[in-house]
């Protein structure tokens, strides 16, 4: 039976520092169905538009330029309760404060470095979904 979906992107620092592979198989491991899968850029507009919500944070210029600065990788991921399943499964904001074992305390680097992003609620995994990926892509 199909879960549900979550949206993450593994973080230009994590691509830069060649991790990539090792994220997507720990996400594989953890039993998430890849559903969509694209190696691609975030113009500077286009990160500030994916990061919005953001927009009066004092760390939002610089997170939108990390951001815009390299590779990434975008997927859309299925699994039972999927949004919660993969935020438990990437671990706290923070790396420093994120459990052992998990993505963000591997291979994240600092709060705006930190490895991946994970949607926070279903209907953003399908906005977020749909900022990357056309329907005929992911929601087959
Ligand atoms: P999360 O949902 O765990 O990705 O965390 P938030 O929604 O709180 O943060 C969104 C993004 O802002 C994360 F990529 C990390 C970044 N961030 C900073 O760069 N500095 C901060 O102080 C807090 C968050």
């Amino acid at each position: 039976m199909a879960g549900s979906i979550t949206f993450t992107m593994i973080k230009p620092k994590a691509v830069a520092n060649g991790n990539m592979g090792k994220i997507i198989d720990k996400i594989i491991d953890g039993g998430f169905q890849i559903k969509a899968l694209k190696y691609t850029k975030l113009s500077k507009e286009e990160a500030k538009r994916f990061y919005a919500v953001h927009k009066e944070r004092p760390f939002y210029e610089g997170l939108t330029d990390f951001m815009s600065s390299g590779y990434i990788i975008a997927a859309v991921l299925e699994k039972d309760n999927a949004v919660e399943a993969y935020r438990n499964y990437i671990g706290a904001t923070n790396p420093e404060d994120a459990e052992e074992g998990t993505i963000r305390k591997l291979y994240g680097t600092n709060i705006e470095a930190n490895a991946v992003h994970g949607s926070d609620s279903d209907d953003n995994a399908v906005i977020e979904s749909n900022f990357f990926f056309t329907a005929r892509e992911w929601d087959y």
